[in-house]
């Protein structure tokens, strides 16, 4: 499993593999379920979240959706899309993204730390970062806060084994206020993007 961890990656999404999210790019509010079964058939596992603002619980700010397929290499790899919705109080600009290791957010911080199970496991955002399994890139908003983020990790799994997300108690993405700068000098407070400003519970879908 450690040798599993030190061969991970998380690499920007191409175009090319845009295309095989099905349609992500169209993704609409409005017809949530629909897109998630078209974007995710064919997934040998799949997941969704839908995201909710920190400050204001009620408030939905966006979502997003994880899909599982084999690599050439037998390696599970997940492609993750997120969607963050116009004028929701989340600033323009980098904001860090991670699987954090609960399935909770009332309220935001009993997600709990960033994802990283195994015998090593080193949950601490600031102190173990940016080794954690759950962590991922940046997500970047335009001026009315709205944005869209595709990222394949293959970290994690949706599929049962050591690195499911599904695990006992769950896991959950979290936007934060601030960017990542992936701790480039080790610990340090707030490296992982500091408060936390939106939270969703990831599911199993369907
Ligand atoms: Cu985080």
């Amino acid at each position: 499993m450690r040798t599993n961890c030190r061969k991970t990656m998380i690499v920007p999404l191409t175009a090319f593999s845009l295309l095989s999210l099905g349609g992500a790019a169209v993704v609409s509010a409005q017809n949530l379920e629909e897109d998630f079964a078209t974007a995710t058939a064919g997934a040998a596992a799949a997941g969704r979240a839908v995201l909710y603002s920190c400050d204001i619980p009620t408030n939905r700010v966006g979502f997003g959706y994880l899909q599982e397929r084999p690599s050439e290499e037998g390696v599970k790899a997940v492609d993750i899309y997120l969607r963050l919705y116009a004028n929701t109080g989340i600033t323009r600009g980098k904001h860090a993204v991670h699987i954090h290791e609960t399935a909770s957010c009332n309220p935001c911080g009993t997600a709990g730390g960033h994802f990283d199970p195994g015998p090593n496991s080193n949950t601490s955002p600031d102190g173990n970062h940016p080794f954690h399994a759950g962590d991922l890139t940046n997500i970047t908003l335009d001026r009315q806060g709205r944005g869209y983020h595709m990222v394949t990790t293959t970290r994690v799994t949706l599929s049962d084994g050591p690195l499911s997300v599904f695990d006992e108690d769950g896991s959950a993405f979290i936007i934060h206020t601030n960017p990542d700068t992936y701790c480039p000098e080790g610990e340090a407070a707030g490296c992982a993007g500091g408060s936390r400003a939106a939270c969703g519970v990831i599911t199993p879908y369907p």
